[in-house]
């Protein structure tokens, strides 16, 4: 036997890091089943765990691994870790704040994208409709429009900062007003949608938190509204937003994140007012080495100095 420290790989993980982790620790690939169970006995040993946002680390977990010490996530949602529950336990986790820059250029392309019809257009090009001698439709004006930000944090924040440049006219709604920007705050989304041509959905999954965007907020945007979310597909109403696309009540959406990854709802694929993709708003060359290296270093730091780079702070009870 080793004395290496052991290692609980809980979902998938990128190469890099496996490879770079593997030289220092013992790795175990845990089945999401039964994390005991595809450990056996070594589950009485793990003292790091690497997950990832969308799978996370629930109270279940941590009691399957009575040692555990430390969990990296492959990413900065909270939503299905139990934060709680780790610290009761005194787990360290640790999330990669380095992708904020990402996500937000991702907003800016989305809203841009479904506003100025440039993947239809693209799609228009390819299917020889433009050779053809048809003419393409015209696009709303992007620059100089109203932007309504639903959650002003980090990628808030920076999102902000980008459309700033494009002469928008900024508000924004967060249940915790942030003192430190002087956007106009709106007391409600539904507010902060009527007041929009242009909505982002920016703001945390949860836990616990419910629709952030219902069919009230879609609404408020109305017919010129153009809706785009990077942050969680479960915090909108999903069934609303299908219907407001697909009966003109807003005039597209421009879509990172779905309830049901990777399933898109048929009536979204049909739409040509939608933009999709596939949950990529961080998944850049840059971002992915930067978060490799976060979710490498915190392990080697926490094991080696005690000390992780980037704990999340433990939650105000
Ligand atoms: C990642 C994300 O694509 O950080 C998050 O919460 O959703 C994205 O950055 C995802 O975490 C990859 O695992």
């Amino acid at each position: 036997t080793s004395d290496k420290v052991e290692l609980a790989v809980i979902g998938r993980q990128r190469p890099a890091v496996i490879e770079a982790l593997s030289a220092e620790f013992t790795l175990h690939e845990v089945s999401l089943d039964d994390v005991a169970g595809s450990l056996g006995p070594a589950a009485e040993r793990i003292r790091g765990a690497l997950s990832n946002p969308m799978i996370g680390l629930s109270a279940a977990t941590m009691d399957a691994l009575p040692k555990l010490e430390i969990t990296t996530l492959f990413g900065v949602g909270l939503e299905r870790t139990d934060l709680v529950a780790a610290r009761e336990r005194g787990i360290v986790v640790t999330t990669t704040p380095v992708l904020y820059e990402d996500v937000a250029d991702t907003a800016v392309v989305l809203a841009m994208d479904v506003a100025r019809k440039i993947t239809s257009g693209d799609r228009w090009v390819r299917a020889g409709k433009w050779a053809a001698g048809g003419q393409a439709a015209s696009g709303k004006r992007f620059s100089g429009k109203r932007a309504g930000i639903l959650g002003m944090g980090r990628i808030g924040r920076m999102l902000a900062k980008r459309l700033e440049a494009f002469d928008m006219e900024i508000a924004y709604y967060d249940p915790r007003p942030a003192p430190d920007v002087d956007y106009t705050l709106h007391p409600t989304s539904v507010e902060l949608a009527r007041e929009s041509d242009f909505l982002f959905l920016c703001a945390a999954g949860g836990p616990g938190v419910g629709h952030v965007v219902d069919a009230d907020t879609l609404a408020a945007l109305g017919p010129e509204g153009i809706f785009v979310n990077v942050a969680r597909g479960w915090l909108v109403d999903e069934a609303a937003l299908v219907d407001v696309v697909t009966t003109g009540t807003i005039a597209g959406a421009g879509l990172d994140v779905f309830s049901d990854e990777p399933n898109v709802p048929a009536a979204l694929v049909e739409s040509e007012n939608v933009v999709l993709l596939p949950h990529i708003a961080s998944n850049t060359f840059e971002t992915r080495d930067d978060m490799d290296r976060c979710v490498i270093e915190n392990m080697r730091s926490w094991f080696s100095t005690g000390k992780a780079i980037t704990p999340v702070p433990a939650p105000v009870q």
